[in-house]
């Protein structure tokens, strides 16, 4: 049976960075799967739609390698859907309402991280950010509310510029922005008071990956002993870090850094663009999710109590 149109344009959006930012990657990878069940067209055989949901998660899956989030999403509607039995009606149904499901927790955990990290928020802070997180940009927006932020200083984060869309994003809600070139971080630090970024995925022992030059961050707040703050939603930890699996960086293009024509003049030259780094937990004062914030080391706590069920599973190859 052929991918519905739409489905193919969420891979597609995911894969080109237009749907962007782990949140969103993982909602929309949901909502690709309850697009695809309810426009299923194939034989009334159990069997065969759920080969045909196999190959929708598969191809959301492949779209892009980092943030954890998205496998994450597609393995809760797969599960339910593989310990659901009935006809393929009622399988259609598991999959709607569980990528439902899936959608209004996360939009919910985005608030309620909001609320619990604005606590954290000194009164008067100034605050730094890097990329576009909207788990951090909740805290920041819900903190300045609040009464308790006086600025925001955001990275422009290149090559992509993230950075001008949580201008426009924090901007609409009246909190004062300055951007700020990704090499000004080491000089504006003394002004800062605390940092608060996203994650695309965190590790078992509470590592943080996130968009690259994070880790500069990281390192540049604990160096002025600024303290740094990762806003993220439970399915952003990484369950196969529990076993020792390593979260892959994806490599993008390198047009984006430099156009075409500046590639074909000089040859010689390689272009890297890795697109996320990882931040090591000694450089994390906290972790904040919807469930509470906790110390980085206590990942694994987060994990095993989200994603026990999955081990045996991931040991076994199967997720
Ligand atoms: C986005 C990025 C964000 C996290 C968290 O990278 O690194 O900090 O995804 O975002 P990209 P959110 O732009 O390459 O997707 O809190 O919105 O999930």
């Amino acid at each position: 049976m052929e991918i519905p149109a739409k489905v193919l344009e969420i891979a597609e959006g995911i894969k080109t960075m237009r749907i962007r930012g782990a949140g969103r990657i993982a909602r929309a990878a949901a909502e690709a799967l309850k697009i695809a069940a309810e426009n299923y067209k194939g034989p009334n055989d159990p069997g065969e739609f759920r080969k045909y949901m196999s190959r929708i998660a598969n191809l959301v899956i492949s779209t892009r390698p980092t943030a954890v989030s998205l496998p994450n999403a597609v393995i809760y509607v797969m599960y339910n859907l593989g310990k659901a039995s009935g006809n393929v009606e009622e399988l259609k149904r598991i999959v709607v309402s569980t990528a439902e499901k899936f959608i209004e927790e996360s939009l919910n955990a985005v608030k309620k991280i909001g609320m619990i990290g604005a606590r954290r928020i000194k009164d008067n802070a100034v605050v730094l950010t890097h990329c576009h997180s909207t788990a951090a940009a909740s805290v920041i927006i819900t903190a300045y509310k609040m009464g308790k932020i006086v600025k925001v200083y955001s990275t422009e984060t290149r090559p992509f510029y993230q950075g001008r869309i949580t201008y426009k994003h924090l901007s609409e809600h009246g909190v004062p922005v300055t951007q700020i070139p990704d090499s000004a971080v080491r000089y504006i630090m003394n002004e800062v008071d605390q940092v608060v970024v996203g994650a695309d995925t965190i590790a078992s022992n509470g590592a943080v990956v996130n968009k690259i030059g994070t880790s500069q961050v990281a390192l540049v707040a604990h160096e002025a002993r600024v303290r740094v703050f990762v806003a993220a939603e439970t399915y952003k930890f990484s369950p196969a870090t529990l076993i020792g699996e390593l979260v892959p960086i994806e490599f993008r293009p390198p047009t984006e850094i430099v156009p075409q024509e500046w590639i074909d003049k000089h040859r010689n030259v390689e272009v890297l663009n890795p697109a996320f780094d990882v931040t090591p937990p000694e450089y994390i004062d906290a972790i904040i999710t919807e469930q509470g914030v906790i110390p980085p080391q206590s990942a694994i706590l987060v994990l095993l109590e989200r994603f026990g069920w999955a081990l045996e599973k991931i040991k076994q190859g199967g997720l």
